[in-house]
């Protein structure tokens, strides 16, 4: 639990919504753990009134969290696509060939540094979960099993204690929701400074808190989400290790993300030029907006209360008519919204995702069992409550058979909606 920002280390922290306990959102049961006694932690998001960062207050060990992942990135037409669609254009814009370097924190089974592999170019992953690890490798990504730090930064540019006597100082560094995730901020950032090249330059993905908040994206809180970013919470971070912001866009990935481009103070920052007007326009909007004050925030409490009513007035109604209502995918941010709702096997048959190693496991909490998405056609739910909104049109999509022959879909986020 911290008492200090995880960023400035200001004591000015303020709440902005309190969860409960919850599960971890990842820890899907198996059926001999049905009727062990399950852990639940403090789910309580808070707001730095100094720097501006929010954040969760526990902290629950990596090691717990992200050794063995079930979440692949590959199984998302959406994923690939944003993968492929920077990797091109990052080519592009720095020349990268068979002599540069691409190095990726969080690679998770290669998905985005294959693109680089196809076009020649050297790659390294950087993967704390062995089986996503294992699986980058078959497919020859070269992919190291650890989670990363600044201890582990040197070594892989040679001047720490690595017996191998590595030289990796990398083009391109990238994280792609990486930064939620990390309990050592301050070694991870400086880590990746470390790892650059002069010129080098980190792209950096995150969820956006301007999302979470005007969306209403609140399941993406969870104890594996330890910060929720701003652009301006990501300037001062990465300024306190000599890191500049010269690009910043938004993307719509994950419900709403943003891209930032940071490259060495003390290098010839070749992008800052180009990037002026996106990152002043971003940052621009967010004093506008107020997402350095804490009222913005505060709204977020009242208006979950207000969807979680509306859901479960919805479900009740669907439920006395005797409907069957199942959910579409076991994903971290279905565990954060059934636990807090309340919404469990009373009124949800089963859940369906695509992950071959989810099915046959029971969700955290809500201990609701997990099939394949085929499930629907062969069974027809009158209703699918689907908690992966934020590939709502690419599940549609694939879905359109179960809804052309009558079957609804009810989606909660950003508002409540049956199509
Ligand atoms: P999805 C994960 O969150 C975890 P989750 C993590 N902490 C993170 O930061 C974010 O991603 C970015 C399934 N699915 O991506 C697959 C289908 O069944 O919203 C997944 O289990 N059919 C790393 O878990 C789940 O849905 C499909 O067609 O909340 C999606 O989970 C598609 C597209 C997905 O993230
Ligand atoms: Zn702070």
């Amino acid at each position: 639990m911290i008492l200090t920002c995880r960023s400035c280390r200001s004591h000015d922290i303020k709440p902005v919504i309190s969860l409960g306990f919850t599960p971890l959102a990842n820890a899907l049961l198996t059926k001999e753990q049905l009727d062990l006694p399950e852990e639940k932690f403090p789910l309580d998001l808070v707001f730095c009134q100094d720097c501006t960062l929010v954040q969760i207050v526990e902290t629950v060990s990596p090691e717990k969290l992200f050794s063995q992942y079930f979440y692949t990135s590959s199984l998302s037409k959406t994923t690939l696509d944003n993968a492929k669609d920077i990797t091109t254009r990052l080519i592009k814009r720095l020349n990268l060939d068979e002599k540069s370097v691409v190095v990726e924190i969080g690679s998770n089974d290669g998905y985005l540094l294959q693109n680089y592999v196809d076009h020649g170019i050297p790659v390294w992953g950087i993967e704390p979960a062995k089986n996503l690890a294992d699986i980058a490798n078959k497919k020859g990504i070269r992919t190291t099993n650890s989670f990363f730090s600044e201890a582990q930064a040197k070594s892989f540019v040679g001047n720490g204690d690595s017996p191998k006597g590595w030289d990796i100082k990398a083009d391109v560094v990238h994280a792609n929701n990486v930064l939620a995730h990390v309990a050592d901020l301050h070694g991870v950032v400086e880590g990746i400074k470390i790892l650059l090249k002069p010129d080098g330059v980190a792209v950096i993905e995150t969820h956006y808190v301007r999302d979470l908040i005007d969306g209403l994206e609140f399941d993406c809180i969870y104890h594996e989400h330890l910060c929720y970013y701003s652009v301006r919470a990501l300037v001062g971070l990465f300024l306190s290790h000599g890191l500049l912001l010269i690009d910043a866009e938004r993307i719509p990935i994950h419900g709403g993300s943003i891209r930032v481009y940071f490259q060495r103070l003390d290098g010839p920052k070749s992008f800052l030029k180009s990037g002026e007007k996106n990152r002043t326009e971003i940052i621009d909007q967010e004093h506008l907006f107020g997402l350095t004050w804490l009222t913005y925030y505060e709204s977020l409490a009242e208006r979950v209360l207000k969807l979680k009513k509306d859901l479960l007035v919805k479900i009740y109604d669907l439920k006395r008519k005797d409907k069957n209502i199942v959910v579409y995918g076991a994903s971290a941010k279905s565990t954060t919204l059934l636990n807090f709702f309340g919404i469990d096997g009373d009124y949800i048959d089963y859940v369906v995702d695509s992950t071959p190693g989810k099915q046959g496991h029971f969700t955290p909490g809500t201990h609701l069992p997990i099939y394949d998405p085929s499930k629907l056609l062969e069974n027809m739910p009158d209703y699918v409550l689907l908690l992966t909104w934020n590939f709502s049109d690419e599940i549609l999509e694939k879905e359109k058979e179960y809804r052309a022959r009558g079957g609804k879909f009810i989606i909660p986020i950003p508002e409540l909606r049956i199509v």
